[in-house]
């Protein structure tokens, strides 16, 4: 039990966690018919372009109501095939408070992020800052379900039409999820799952971009696939951005346990909710019910104003105790390199966030009496925000691994080359 600013690992107290309790942890499902898969790939010696990845592609389109599933390796390249695909060129309209896949994916094509800022209630792309940043070079707008909440789709839509401009949306986190009644999967010309070990649904790393337009799906598999078109005729320039058998193998078995995680992961979303509150300058983020949630992320904001310890110090207390939380996403893209030497700009709100998100463990890996202990430590750290505080920051040998992201260069330009 710690009760008092003592019993922190970070002052030598006991450690709560003997192993590493990461956020991350996959859900792995079923080993055995993991491992049944695995042994037909091998008896049918069939390890890449086969059934498995097949079966995945033709689950993963159920789940998301749409009529193709392109899997690929990862989602990164994923998102570089879309970007091909829907011809984007010049300036593409996107967050900054996303993982950085989104934006590298697009810089590596030669494309220009244009970062705007969020929507300060969902942290998703503000829909009225992407309109403002259109421009006669802007070719299209990627919006990101940031932790499985859905983008303003409809707005984003509208200003995609009103402009000519493609619409496409980093799904990464949202699988399951849902807008206004309709399954992530089948907005905009397409959108990007991840299966990245720490995802919902993993396939060790893996992706897939889904849509119901069929002739984008076609020219998708032919830029996955060395280009090729009907008879393996090379048709135009392409990369090899298969995903495996293996991949698919662990990725239908986690698919099998993904009502079952989603359950779990409710439930401790839940426990989180409850166990924080009332923790002056704690936000537990809400998912709303109606946008089927899978919860795979517990993102909280700590406000140093009202705990009086800094985002980053809670960071160094829990980890003393085993708990490796994350900052996702801090920096945010627009504070990294090349972007924030390249074309340097202010977005208060995504800045605001990312200086104050932490996302805590969860996931099948992680029980109710996990949260309860990592929910003890947070609240002994905090009763005592101020004290805390100090103690760490005379301590330069663990202040400095958390040095904190660093901050945009001064004298920028309230918006991009605008
Ligand atoms: N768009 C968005 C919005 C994304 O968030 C991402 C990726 C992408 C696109 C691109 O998707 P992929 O190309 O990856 O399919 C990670 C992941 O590598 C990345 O997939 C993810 N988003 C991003 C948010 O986080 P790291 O550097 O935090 O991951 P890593 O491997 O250090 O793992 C984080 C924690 O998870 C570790 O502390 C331990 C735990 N873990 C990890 C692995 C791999 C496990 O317990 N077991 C494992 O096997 O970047």
């Amino acid at each position: 039990m710690k009760q008092k600013i003592d019993d922190l690992a970070v002052f030598g107290g006991p450690v709560t966690f003997g192993q590493p309790l990461c956020v991350g942890r996959p859900s792995t499902g079923d080993r055995s018919r993991f491992f049944e898969r695995l042994n037909q790939a091998l008896d049918d010696r069939w390890l890449t372009n086969g059934a498995l990845v097949r079966e995945f592609e033709e689950r993963v389109a159920e789940l998301a109501q749409v009529r193709n599933c392109v899997a690929t390796c990862n989602a990164t390249v994923a998102l570089q095939l879309l970007y091909m695909a829907t011809e984007l060129s010049g300036e593409v309209i996107m967050p900054s408070m996303t993982y950085v896949a989104t934006v590298h994916a697009a810089r590596m094509l030669g494309l220009t992020p244009v970062f705007c800022d969020i929507d300060p209630a969902t942290g998703c792309l503000d829909p009225r800052e992407a309109e403002a940043a259109v421009t006669s070079r802007t070719s299209g707008v990627v919006g990101v379900h940031l932790w499985g909440r859905p983008s303003a789709i409809d707005e984003l839509e509208k200003t995609g039409a009103r402009h000519g401009l493609r619409v496409v949306f980093d799904a990464a986190h949202a699988l399951g999820c849902a807008y206004r009644g309709r399954r992530i999967g089948g907005f905009g010309a397409a959108e990007v799952f991840s299966f990245h070990a720490t995802k919902v649904v993993n396939s060790f790393e893996g992706g897939a971009i889904v849509t119901d337009d069929d002739g984008l799906a076609q020219h998708l598999r032919s830029l996955r696939t060395f280009g090729s078109g009907p008879g393996a005729r090379i048709e135009r320039v392409g990369t090899n951005a298969k995903m495996n058998e293996a991949a698919a193998a662990m990725g239908l078995t986690s698919l099998e346990a993904f009502d079952e995680t989603v359950r779990h992961n409710r439930a401790n979303h839940a426990l989180y909710r409850s166990e924080l509150s009332g923790l002056e300058g704690v936000s537990v983020v809400p998912f709303d019910e109606d946008e089927s949630p899978n919860y795979q992320y517990v993102v909280v904001t700590i406000d140093e104003a009202g705990t009086g310890v800094h985002r980053d110090l809670l960071m160094q207390v829990l980890e003393a105790e085993n708990v490796v939380a994350q900052r996702y996403f801090s920096p945010a893209c627009h504070q990294l390199e090349p972007y924030r030497s390249e074309r340097p700009v202010e977005l208060p709100r995504t800045e605001r966030l990312a200086e104050q998100v932490l996302v805590l463990p969860t996931g099948p890996a992680v029980s109710g009496e996990d949260v309860r202990r990592i929910c003890e430590i947070v609240r002994c750290a905090l009763t005592s925000g101020r004290q805390v505080t100090d103690r760490l920051r005379h301590r330069g040998d663990l202040v400095s691994s958390f040095a904190g992201p660093p901050w945009p260069a001064p004298g920028r330009p309230v918006r991009p080359g605008v």
